[in-house]
């Protein structure tokens, strides 16, 4: 008889992103045999402290810090190669061993046009412009879905990727000469530069959707971490203000190629307020001095691009709409030592829609733009909270406010972020 064991927990942002998911991961990671990302690319910018040391990943997985363990880059990811190499021998010169990560071999490629085109569009959308991270993200993803993008095994036959460079760009170099006033890509000189890429990648390639799901048959622990969050999902966040890819719990299923039964817990990490960074709604956000204290005391500016991130109260009707689209089992609540000094805590409970109460996420993008936060008000604390590690130990009013996010929320909270380093965090049984 086969075993049943289907030991997979995924990992998501339930917020706009920057939720602390690098940490939580790593934390996480101590107890899993591989780690793997399933959407994004080095769109995301998550940090890990350990230590006196601190790093930024982009593109690999966070667990690639954790010796004990196996990284892997799932089908769903974008993968920039330039990058890739830049990040693994950013982190070798620090001592990481990364020769044990493994990359899809059906990955997509961001090649130059992408970045080239990411940053065209968002200039001649002007007004409409989405925000991106400039990174090469949505080009990349919009030829995997029109079926004409470049594929990791894609790099290994100069034929055939000759060919797929040249589908690739036909239409692109008519739009960037006519539309855009931009010279045209040279196909045979993209095909050379992405053949040496691929050259330097192939240790790394493997069937990971196999390697993955024997590990699983074999008893072994997979975390599956997710870049972004739901509210920048393409289907479930607030489009078109999104990413191009499926940062929801759904997405470790097809951007791994490991099936839903194999899933057993559901966590999503949401801070103990709220950023977001890029154009798009944002009920909660701050344009006052508390969103610049927020900001500050936080430290709100983005791991990848540096730019400060918009700051607002704790939105409850994103939580819980988090836990529905993820089926979330619980919920790591970060940043928590940041509110530490406010007299009062607000906390949003549901939306005012042109005078209408939506306790619920409203469907319409336009509703949703027209939200008012609609608030509760919670007392603050004083206390140092950095060095505690008994939820029992935390001031009174904090316990409260901890409480409250839980049963807004719907969903139970299972850790608590007290500071940025490994150790700032309470574990809750
Ligand atoms: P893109 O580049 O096409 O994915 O941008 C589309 C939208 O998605 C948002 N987005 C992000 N939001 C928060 N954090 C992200 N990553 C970096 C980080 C942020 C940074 O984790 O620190 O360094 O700026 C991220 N990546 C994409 C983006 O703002 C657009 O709204
Ligand atoms: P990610 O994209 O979700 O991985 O998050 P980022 O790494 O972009 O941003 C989260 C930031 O918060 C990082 O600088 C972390 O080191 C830091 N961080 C994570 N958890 C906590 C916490 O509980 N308290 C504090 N003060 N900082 C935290
Ligand atoms: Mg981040």
């Amino acid at each position: 008889m086969r075993r049943c064991i289907m030991p997979g927990i995924v990992l998501i942002g339930a917020q706009w992103g920057d939720e602390g998911k690098g940490k939580a991961t790593d934390l996480i990671g101590t107890k899993v045999d591989y780690v793997a990302r399933f959407n994004g690319g080095n769109n995301a910018g998550h940090s890990v402290v350990v230590g006196d040391e601190s790093y930024a990943l982009h593109l690999l997985p966070s667990g690639i810090i954790n010796p004990n363990l196996t990284p892997v880059i799932g089908n769903g990811v974008v993968v920039d190669p330039e990058v890739l190499f830049e990040e693994i021998d950013g982190l070798e010169s620090r001592g990481i061993d990364c020769s044990h990560l493994l990359v899809s071999e059906a990955a997509h490629i961001i090649a130059p046009y992408h970045r080239t085109l990411d940053k065209v569009t968002e200039r001649f959308l002007g007004k409409h412009k989405i925000g991106t991270t400039g990174r090469g993200i949505g080009p990349a993803y919009a030829d995997k879905i029109n079926r004409i993008g470049i594929r990791v095994h894609d790099l290994f036959n100069a034929d055939h990727l000759h060919d797929k460079v040249e589908a690739s760009l036909h239409q692109k170099n008519q739009m960037l000469v006519k539309l855009y006033n931009r010279r045209a890509i040279d196909v045979d000189q993209t095909t050379d530069e992405l053949l040496k890429l691929g050259e330097r990648l192939k240790p790394y390639v493997a069937n990971t959707g196999l390697i993955l799901n024997k590990a699983l048959d074999e008893g072994k622990t997979e975390l599956f971490e997710g870049a972004q969050a739901t509210m920048l999902d393409v289907d479930h966040g607030t489009y078109p203000f999104v990413t191009s890819s499926n940062p929801t719990a759904g997405g470790a299923c097809t951007g791994t190629g490991v099936g839903p039964t194999k899933i057993t817990r559901v966590i999503g990490v949401a801070k103990a307020y709220v950023t977001r960074v890029g154009e798009g709604p944002f009920p909660t956000e701050l344009l006052d001095e508390s969103g610049e204290w927020l900001r500050q005391q936080g430290h709100e500016f983005g791991v990848t691009t540096g730019r400060p991130r918009r700051c607002g109260w704790f939105d409850a009707v994103v939580n819980r709409y988090a836990s529905q689209v993820n089926g979330l089992t619980d919920i790591v609540l970060t940043k928590l030592d940041v509110l530490t000094g406010l007299k009062e805590i607000p906390i949003c409970v549901a939306y005012d829609v042109d005078g209408e109460r939506h306790d619920d996420m409203p469907t319409d993008q336009a509703e949703f733009a027209a939200a008012k936060p609609i608030y509760e008000s919670m007392p603050g604390w004083d206390e140092d909270i950095s060095q505690i590690h008994d939820f029992n130990d935390l001031p009174k009013t904090c316990q409260d406010y901890v409480k409250r996010l839980e049963d807004l929320s719907g969903c139970r909270i299972s850790a608590i972020g007290t500071g940025p380093q490994r150790d700032h965090v309470i574990q809750i049984n």
